[in-house]
Order: C-alpha cells, then sequence, then structure tokens
C-alpha cells in the first residue's frame, strides 16, 4: 500500500481523460434478453446528463462519444451547447454501417458501388455531424465480412476498402482525424475484413497521418498479448484510441479491469512507457461496454475508476530500475519490479488525492449518497428507454 502518490504520479494521473460512450446509458443485453433499469435515459440528451455525472463525481471523464444513427438530433451545435452546460464535451463519434438490410454482404467493402457510396455518405454525414459538435475523431468500426470459404474475395474486398476508406479520409478537416477499430469475428464468423492491428495499420498507414488504429482491447483471440500491440502501435505512431472493456469469452463489453486487472495494468504499462499519456501523443482513451444487468452510471464510475487504479499503478513501475535489471539480464529482478508496483494498493492513495482537488474520496459512495439515482429512477417514467441500437 501507498499512503502518497509521487508528484510525478499526480501530476500524470491530473491530466488523464477517459471518453464515456452514450451507449453505455442506454439499456443493452444479449440475444437472449435485455433487461430494463429504472432511471435508463430517453433520449441522448438524458444519456449526455448520465454521462455528466460520472465526470462530476470522479474528474475523469470529460467527454461523450456519440452514435450516429443512435445519437441522432436536428441540432448537434445546441446539443454541444447543452453537453458544455453540464459540465462535458461530446467526443468521438461512431459510425455505424451494421444495421440496414442494404449491409447484409458488407458496407464499405460491398461489391455493388451504389451500396459502397451508400456506407461512404453515412460516414461523410458523421463528419458533418463532426464539424457541429467539435468532435475530433470519427470512429470506424466495420462488420464486413463473410460466413463461409469462397463467399467472397477476400482479396478485392480489401482494395475496396480502401478506395472507401480514401474517400472519407479526404473530407477531414485540417483537425479531425479517422481511426479503423479492428474485430477478429462477428457478427462475421469466417473472416472480417478488418480483423487485426496489421490490417488496421496498413490501411490507416496507406490513408496517411490523420488516419490511425482503435484497439478495442475484447477483440482479440483468447491469449493475445494486447500490451505488445499497444506498444508496437506506439512506436510506429499509429495508436488512434483506446475501445477499453473487458471479456472472459468473446466480445463481453464488461466492466473495464473486471476480468484481468492484471491485463489492464501490462497495457497502461506499455502506454506510459511509449508515452501515450501525454497529450501531444493523442491517443483517446474510450470506453465500450455494456452494463446489462448493473447499474449504469456506477458501472461506468467504477470503470473510470479502474482505468485510473491501474495507471496509477503502471506509473509507479521504478522505470529505471528496470531498465538496469533488464540488461543485466536479471529475470527475477526485471519482473519483481513489475509485480510490486502491480501489487501496490493505491486506492488510499487516490482517495485522498481526490479529496485535496476537491473531489469525492470515494466518488461510488459519493454518488449513492447524492440522491440522483433515485431522482432518475422517479423523473424517467415515461417515454421509451434507450437502448444499445436506438
Ligand atoms: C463492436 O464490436 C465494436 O466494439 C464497436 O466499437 C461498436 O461500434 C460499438 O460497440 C458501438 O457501436
Ligand atoms: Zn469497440
Ligand atoms: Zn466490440
Amino acid at each position: 500500500m501507498t499512503s502518497t502518490l509521487p508528484e510525478a504520479v499526480q501530476g500524470q494521473l491530473a491530466s488523464q481523460e477517459i471518453e464515456v460512450p452514450s451507449w453505455a446509458y442506454g439499456n443493452s443485453g444479449t440475444r437472449f434478453k435485455v433487461f430494463s433499469t429504472p432511471g435508463t435515459p430517453r433520449t441522448v440528451q438524458e444519456k449526455i446528463a448520465d454521462a455528466a455525472q460520472v465526470h462530476l463525481h470522479t474528474g475523469l471523464a470529460p467527454r461523450v462519444a456519440l452514435h450516429i444513427p443512435w445519437d441522432t438530433v436536428d441540432d448537434y451545435s445546441a446539443l454541444r451547447t447543452y453537453a458544455e452546460d453540464l459540465g462535458v464535451g461530446l467526443g468521438t463519434i461512431n459510425s455505424n454501417t451494421f444495421q440496414d438490410d442494404a449491409y447484409k454482404f458488407g458496407s464499405l467493402t460491398h461489391t455493388d458501388a451504389a451500396i459502397r457510396q451508400k456506407a461512404i455518405d453515412h460516414h461523410l454525414g458523421c463528419i458533418e455531424v463532426m464539424d457541429r459538435t467539435g468532435s475530433r475523431d470519427l470512429k470506424i468500426w466495420l462488420a464486413d465480412g463473410t460466413n463461409y470459404p469462397g463467399q467472397g474475395d477476400i482479396r478485392s474486398r480489401q482494395d475496396r476498402l480502401a478506395d472507401s476508406l480514401a474517400a472519407i479520409y479526404a473530407q477531414l478537416g485540417p483537425d479531425q482525424r479517422l481511426v479503423l477499430e479492428y474485430k477478429f469475428f462477428e457478427p462475421a464468423f469466417y473472416h472480417t475484413d478488418v480483423p487485426d492491428w496489421g490490417t488496421s495499420y496498413a490501411q490507416t498507414l496507406a490513408l496517411g497521418p490523420k488516419a490511425s488504429v482503435c484497439l478495442d482491447t475484447g477483440h482479440h483471440a483468447p491469449g493475445t498479448n494486447i500490451e505488445f500491440i499497444v506498444a508496437q502501435l506506439l512506436r510506429l505512431g499509429k495508436l488512434g484510441s483506446f475501445d477499453f472493456n473487458s471479456r472472459f469469452y468473446a466480445d463481453d463489453d464488461l466492466i473495464v479491469g473486471a476480468a484481468d486487472p492484471f491485463q489492464l495494468f501490462r497495457i497502461m504499462y506499455e502506454v506510459v512507457r511509449g508515452g501515450g499519456l501525454d497529450a501531444a501523443t493523442g491517443v483517446v482513451f474510450m470506453l465500450d461496454q455494456c452494463h446489462n444487468i448493473e447499474e449504469k452510471i456506477p458501472g461506468q464510475i467504477r470503470s473510470v475508476l479502474n482505468v485510473q487504479e491501474m495507471t496509477a499503478r503502471a506509473l509507479l513501475v521504478d522505470r529505471t530500475a528496470l531498465l538496469a535489471a533488464q540488461e543485466s539480464g536479471d529475470v527475477l529482478g526485471a519482473n519483481a519490479i513489475m509485480m510490486d508496483a502491480f501489487y501496490t494498493d493505491v486506492r488510499p492513495a487516490l482517495a485522498t488525492w481526490r479529496e485535496s482537488r476537491g473531489l469525492p474520496a470515494e466518488p461510488l459512495a459519493a454518488y449513492r449518497d447524492s440522491g440522483h439515482q433515485e431522482k432518475i429512477n422517479a423523473a424517467r417514467l415515461g417515454g421509451t428507454q434507450s437502448s444499445w441500437g436506438a
């Protein structure tokens, strides 16, 4: 346990920002059942208001990522003002080319030029939204892929993907970026058109400096060394953003750090090691989670705190001693330095530090004591609760 955090660690933690996804506040579930939760938002404004609660109690979540069309409104400038009045900004815009019948056999990779154009136009619409919300990043996750060998020509699909992405990239403003997310399976089960970091890297490298890779921690085969990918992408200057979540089996979208806190620590260590905490590196730390059975606002508070705790532990690694141990071939010594930091309970020190910054020592308890949940449970009785997908 450590009772105070070194000054340098405090400095790095003070500038940490985690972006929360609007869809985390809606109801979500599995293909078997979507449970509804009291107080679930009915509008995008209510989702943003919930996200503002997370920031209010943690000081960690100053932006909300939106999803188009789930968060479609008539006036995005007004939505931006609404969010800013609540103390948060609008972050990454997530596109959606996975819910229309037209995209059954692909979107940006489709063999039919008209369907490709429809998907490109959707992204150009997202860029127009970004112009109004002040968002920097357009995040593209594609469901494109095939279920059976021979169903599609894997290679020409890559060529069409490159052409479609180039048409989107050409419309980005000077300060806007594109991040391309990869996922090794689902909903396609045989091949996916952007299955891995290498494909995302190759495609975004061809596009140019405003394009980079989005790493969703749940999108790898079991056993994949994710921190290696983090190190490599940072080394190549192509780690644009994270979608943080955790998983036991597949793309479970559970609370980040819940399934494997040690993995989150190892990832955050490579982030620290690679300069990924510096704003200039441009890495966005976003959550991509669904709260199927737990309350959503506390679920998000727990998530951002988990990231903060593992960041603090990663910052405690004695990198000078580690380097010396590595260079002298001290295998056990080097490993012990990592493990010492990982096993350090930073929670009391973080609580004290939060208080010193005018934040609640225990954000989850503070949220519970605030009575906010009871208030929204009572107020949000009419209308339709939003859900993942609406
Ligand atoms: C899908 O599996 C991905 O993780 C995407 O990031 C997706 O866009 C997000 O979950 C919401 O649409
Ligand atoms: Zn994701
Ligand atoms: Zn996912």
